[in-house]
């Protein structure tokens, strides 16, 4: 039950020993979404920008976000006044904007791979910008200016040409002052004051003012993720994404070394996102007394927070799973997932060389998710919903792609030639083969 009779805010108990493993496999499913039927209620949408451009964009932005707009691009130089912050906070964006930047730098491919594979024969691989990228940053309940970080100053330092930040107006038609803020200092080529499937139409097709991009990267709520997939699949569109995207979760791993209040408010930190968000702890080998003490420390606290109403139903969802050992409580979340995974655990930094699948992995007590939430330098837009088994987080790279190139001599193809031409033969494409003996005629 979402809500408990006595009030309390807790989650559902279950202990690996005693459940079937039709049970284990529905302890591992999130919430279904519902995908194809998204898609369909996006579809008009969609098209309606596609077809109308920015008069569809602007009647769409009224009719969802209450804001009537003439225009929605804005351009640099950004006003000033646009952009004021606290002072505290625009100080705490810079550190986080310098810890993002420099791990990201870290990832850039700038090397160029260059492999001799025989004599005269030399494949080279370098990477190269993705030249116009739009990146989606939520509105909703909650500004996040720390989206445009994260999905900013990868596209900055991967040289992106263009960088198109789209994020939904406020009734007034303005952007929080802290987005744009962070839209300067990413060095955005636009603003785009439209959100939901109408933004992410317009950044895929181009509006007469609205440039289009060739990736699409951000998260949404389910309306954008249809939109995001749909367009991708236009290949008038020509555009692609950065992962299927689904409600945020967190797999907390805690033994008996766990401090309780720690554990609980790292599953309300994930618990607050949203009602759909999923939470997760996996139990090692804990007594009923340590276990009293999280779900006593999860309920207090979560009284006392302001998204109180939004945790009792996320929290009334998840689950506490028991096990009996590390390897089976690393075996579950391997199974899981996650896409951000933390470890109260006593030698938590041994575990991580266990760890198959997980978006992000935070390593001991001092290392809460909100730090990589926010500052700590590595990137918040994770794959989610098992998507972690075959997608990486946002990252440098994803803002490039690799080229591969071959420089062939005279005399290395002496030697290559014939292999291709023989493999030409074998497969019957006489002209594949005749591209190659022509030369070796020479
Ligand atoms: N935990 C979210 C990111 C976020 N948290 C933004 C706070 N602001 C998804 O990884
Ligand atoms: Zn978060």
């Amino acid at each position: 039950p979402a809500v408990e009779e006595d009030g309390a805010i807790r989650l559902r108990m279950f202990d690996l020993a005693d459940v079937s493993p039709s049970e284990r496999t529905a302890l591992l499913r999130r919430p279904v979404l519902k995908s194809d039927e998204m898609i369909n209620r996006v579809r008009p949408i969609v098209d309606q920008v596609r077809t109308g451009g920015d008069a569809a964009l602007l009647a769409l932005t009224a009719k969802f976000d209450k804001a009537e707009l003439t225009c929605t691009v804005v351009l640099p130089p950004f006003a000033a006044d646009s952009m004021v912050v606290d002072p505290e906070v625009g100080a705490a964006i810079r550190t986080a904007y310098a810890n993002i930047k420099k791990f990201h730098e870290a990832q850039a491919d700038t090397a160029v791979l260059r492999v001799e594979t025989m004599p005269g024969v030399v494949c080279s691989r370098f990477a190269r910008p993705i030249a116009r990228v739009g990146l989606y940053v939520p509105g909703g309940t909650a500004i996040l200016p720390s989206t445009a970080l994260m999905l900013g100053i990868p596209a900055q330092v991967a040289g992106c040409h263009e960088i198109v930040l789209a994020t939904p107006p406020r009734p007034d038609g303005s952007i929080s002052p802290e987005v744009m803020y962070v839209a300067h200092l990413v060095g955005a080529s636009a603003v785009l004051k439209a959100g939901g499937a109408q933004a992410v139409a317009a950044l895929a097709y181009g509006t007469q003012t609205v440039p289009k991009v060739d990736k699409i990267f951000g998260p949404g709520n389910q309306w954008v993720t249809a939109a995001k997939m749909l367009v991708q699949n236009d290949t008038d569109a020509l555009v692609s994404i950065d992962m299927p995207a689904g409600p945020s979760e967190v797999l907390v791993i805690a033994d008996h070394t766990a401090n309780p209040a720690f554990v609980a408010a790292d599953l309300l930190s994930q618990a607050e996102h949203g009602v759909d968000s999923q939470v997760v702890l996996v139990a090692v080998s804990l007594d009923s007394t340590k276990l009293a003490e999280i779900e006593k420390e999860v309920d207090v606290q979560a009284h006392a927070l302001s998204r109180v109403d939004i945790v009792r139903q996320s929290i009334g969802k998840s689950i506490i799973v028991k096990c009996g050992s590390i390897s089976e409580a690393l075996a579950f979340s391997n199974d899981y997932a996650p896409e951000h995974l933390i470890l109260h655990l006593e030698k938590a930094s041994d575990v991580v060389a266990l760890v198959q699948n997980a978006g992000s992995v935070f390593v001991g007590p001092y290392s809460p998710e909100s730090c990589g939430d926010y500052a700590s330098g590595t990137n918040h837009t994770l794959p989610t919903n098992g998507y972690a088994r075959q997608f990486s987080g946002v990252n440098t790279l994803s803002f490039q792609k690799h080229i591969t190139s071959q420089e062939v001599t005279a005399e290395g193809l002496q030697t290559l030639g014939p292999v291709v031409a023989t493999l030409a033969d074998c497969e019957g494409l006489q002209a594949h083969a005749n591209a190659v003996r022509i030369r070796l005629r020479n």
